[in-house]
């Protein structure tokens, strides 16, 4: 099996959309060594963090990890800045990579607003960090959600480079594993936005910490339009909400929109909203459960990323200064 990285932000609580669209697929694919799962700090202060909310939420990203399956014993479950290797490498992707592939990265366009100005250039810069975190250890499978497949393109054109460059093979091809009915979960509020923690709306998304009540809540308020579900999926057509609670259900179900469509087409939303919250209630609460008795041992949470950044830091050393060297950079003993 080929050695698996990815990683998330601790920019707030994790959402329903990260849970499908990445973390419960990672669960399956913990193999030791050749599994690597990251809560991304450095990521997350591309964008203003208040530091001691920072601290926290990567504490609380690392138990939800755990709370929804990964085990740090039969995967290596890390903080990205606990490992210096990936800032080594991202360093030197920042001169491989050109300006203009960058210009092109729409999620610095969407993150950045209007005045792109006083975006950070940390924000710029970001998915030069973000191949970096891969190629430290040569992973060469990433899963994660729809929206970053043009990061991961980028990625390979600086591995491209960088081999170009130096004349080596040295940093192999990456493949995207883009997976699940849920590969992009929505906004609650409007159905062409992406679910995202830091959304200003908690409206917006499901929080992984949600209570039942707050979860039933939001899927009553979720917006939709008048007409009735329809019975095919081509009746989705145009009608973004609609598409995305059918989504969201068949995903927490194992099943697809068709699936769903069969047992709810020609439903009102009222009804059909009901056995949502439900499904995610009874999905989500064990989660929301587990992360609460991990937390009540902070220590035990920290000590187990110490040890998955040890393990990290063992691969993704060698393969640096290797890349260092490759550089011309002299040897620092
Ligand atoms: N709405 C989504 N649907 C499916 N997958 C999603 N992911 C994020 N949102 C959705 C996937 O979750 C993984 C971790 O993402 P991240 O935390 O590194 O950054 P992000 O994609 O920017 O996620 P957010 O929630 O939108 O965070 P903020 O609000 O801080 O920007 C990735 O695999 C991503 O695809």
């Amino acid at each position: 099996m080929p050695r698996v990285f990815s990683g998330i932000q601790p920019s707030g609580v994790p959402t329903l959309g990260n849970y499908l669209g990445a973390i419960r697929n990672w669960v399956p694919m913990q193999n030791g060594d050749e599994s690597l799962f990251c809560v991304v700090d450095q990521h997350a202060i591309t964008v203003f963090q208040n530091p001691a909310e920072l601290a926290q939420a990567t504490r609380e990203m690392a138990a939800a990890l755990i709370a929804c399956g990964l085990d740090p014993a039969r995967c290596i479950l890390f903080v990205q800045s606990h490992v210096p290797a990936h800032v080594r490498l991202a360093w030197i992707f920042n001169c491989v990579a050109r300006l203009g592939w960058l210009n092109r990265m729409t999620q610095f366009k969407d993150k950045a607003g209007k005045d792109r100005e006083a975006a950070s250039t940390g924000l710029y810069v970001y998915p030069n960090l973000m191949a970096a975190d891969i190629h430290a250890y040569h992973a060469t499978s990433v899963p994660v959600g729809d929206d970053q497949r043009q990061h991961l393109e980028l990625a390979n054109d600086i591995a491209e480079k960088f081999n170009h460059d130096y004349g080596v093979a040295f940093f192999p091809r990456i493949e995207p594993m883009i997976l699940g009915v849920a590969a992009r979960v929505m906004s609650l509020r409007d159905g062409t936005k992406k679910m995202s923690k830091s959304d200003p709306s908690d409206q917006s998304r499901i929080n992984l910490t949600d209570d039942a009540d707050s979860i039933a809540q939001k899927i009553r308020r979720a917006r939709t339009d008048a007409e009735p579900l329809p019975s095919e999926v081509a009746g989705l057509e145009g009608r973004a909400e609609a598409r995305n609670l059918v989504g969201i259900l068949a995903a927490i179900t194992d099943t697809d929109a068709a699936g769903v469509l069969r047992l709810y087409g020609g439903s009102g939303f009222g009804a059909f909203k009901d056995t949502l919250a439900e499904a995610l209630v009874a999905h989500l609460s064990p989660i929301a459960g587990e992360m609460r008795r991990l937390l009540a041992d902070p220590g035990a949470v920290d000590a187990a990323l110490h040890l998955g950044a040890e393990r990290a830091a063992a691969i993704a050393d060698p393969i640096v200064a290797e890349a260092e060297r490759l550089v011309g950079f002299l040897p620092p003993r």
